[in-house]
């Protein structure tokens, strides 16, 4: 059978889609070689001395890793000369990245977490690189000067969004829009070839994933929905089963596969400021358009996620994201709460 690349994906459906221009082909060409690059290194990690933390505290306050600084780098210093973006947002940084004057720059906005799972790097379990491409609106293009206006939209308008898995193999799992295909790097040939066209989830989930140590500190309404999941009382008529990497990427893509919920919910581990921990640009909102367009939902318990419009670039959101039908039974449940 005649293997399809991914840029021959993405030219076929840049000339089916009015809105994409050879600059939106250009900048998935850039991100994928970055990709490459950062793949080739979480595959050496265990022989390199790029394992453990480098001592440093990030803007979220939790612990660097090296390998999370290394993929931010490669991002940011790839990205910048693509000519076709306006500015960057990384996780690992506090501000917005705006592209250097000596490069040309474009409408289009890229916002990312360089590793996602990064606390995973040193025991060889799965991470990844969620991104999500936003465009300035026009009005404001032309000016070098963007400003976090332009870049604080809501994941409605994302024009596209995806994810980097490194994993037994490398993957790209991404849409634009018009579906969700995922791509499988064939390391032979530098190449990444389209396994997996048209994900949809399954009908019907059966798998919870959710960190349950934090148990005593959610509110009623959390724990009736996780033991909505674990009891027998659902569509499925027996628990779901558990399963929690603890890599929001590797947890999405098994339970986009298998059918399921991925859920972060607020807690109460800082009573006087209950918060979830996923941030909303970064990780929650490229993960909602990713369900979305493969037939899910993604809700903070009441709000889809991608009608959130954020208030500032770390924003941090509870999420509830996988099969539409055990999305809506969270909503069912909160709302029969408030
Ligand atoms: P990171 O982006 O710094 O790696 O943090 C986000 C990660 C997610 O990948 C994962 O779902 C979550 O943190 C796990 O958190 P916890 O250890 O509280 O369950
Ligand atoms: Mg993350």
């Amino acid at each position: 059978m005649r293997q399809v690349t991914v840029t021959e994906h993405l030219l076929l459906h840049q000339t089916k889609s009015p809105a994409a221009t050879g600059q939106f082909t250009a900048l998935l060409y850039d991100l994928i070689l970055a990709a490459k690059i950062i793949s080739k290194s979480v595959n050496k990690a265990g022989l390199l001395d790029v394992l453990g933390g480098t001592g440093q505290v990030n803007v979220q306050g939790e612990h660097v890793q090296k390998l999370d600084e290394y993929a931010n780098r490669v991002l940011i210093h790839r990205m910048e000369r693509t000519g076709v973006l306006c500015a960057m947002a990384s996780e690992e940084n506090a501000d917005l990245i705006r592209v250097p004057e000596r490069f040309e720059t474009g409408d289009y906005i890229l916002i990312f977490d360089p590793l996602d799972g990064s606390s995973n790097i040193d025991v060889n379990i799965n991470v990844g690189t969620i991104f999500s491409i936003l465009k300035r609106k026009p009005g404001a293009s032309g000016s070098k000067d963007v400003t976090l206006g332009d870049v604080l939209q809501s994941g409605v308008e994302q024009v596209a969004a995806g994810y980097f898995l490194y994993g037994p193999s490398t993957m790209l799992v991404y849409s634009s829009g018009q579906g969700v295909h995922g791509f499988t790097l064939d390391p032979s040939v530098g190449e990444f070839l389209l396994s997996h066209p048209d994900i949809r989830y399954p009908e019907q989930g059966r798998i919870y994933s959710v960190n349950e140590s934090y148990w005593h500190y959610w509110d009623e309404p959390t724990r009736e929905v996780v033991n909505y999941f674990k009891g027998p009382d659902n569509p499925l008529g027996k628990p779901y089963s558990l399963r929690y990497v603890g890599s929001l990427v590797a947890d999405f893509h098994r339970n986009l596969f298998y059918g399921g919920i991925f859920m972060y919910p607020m807690d109460y581990r800082l009573p006087e400021k209950p918060q979830g921990k996923l941030r909303l640009m970064c990780e929650a909102s490229p993960l909602a358009f990713l369900a979305e367009q493969a037939g899910g939902r993604a809700t903070d318990g009441t709000k889809r996620i991608l009608d959130i419009v954020p208030g500032e670039l770390h924003q941090r959101v509870p999420l509830f994201i996988g099969s539409a039908g055990d999305v809506d039974a969270v909503e069912a449940i909160y709302r029969r709460h408030s």
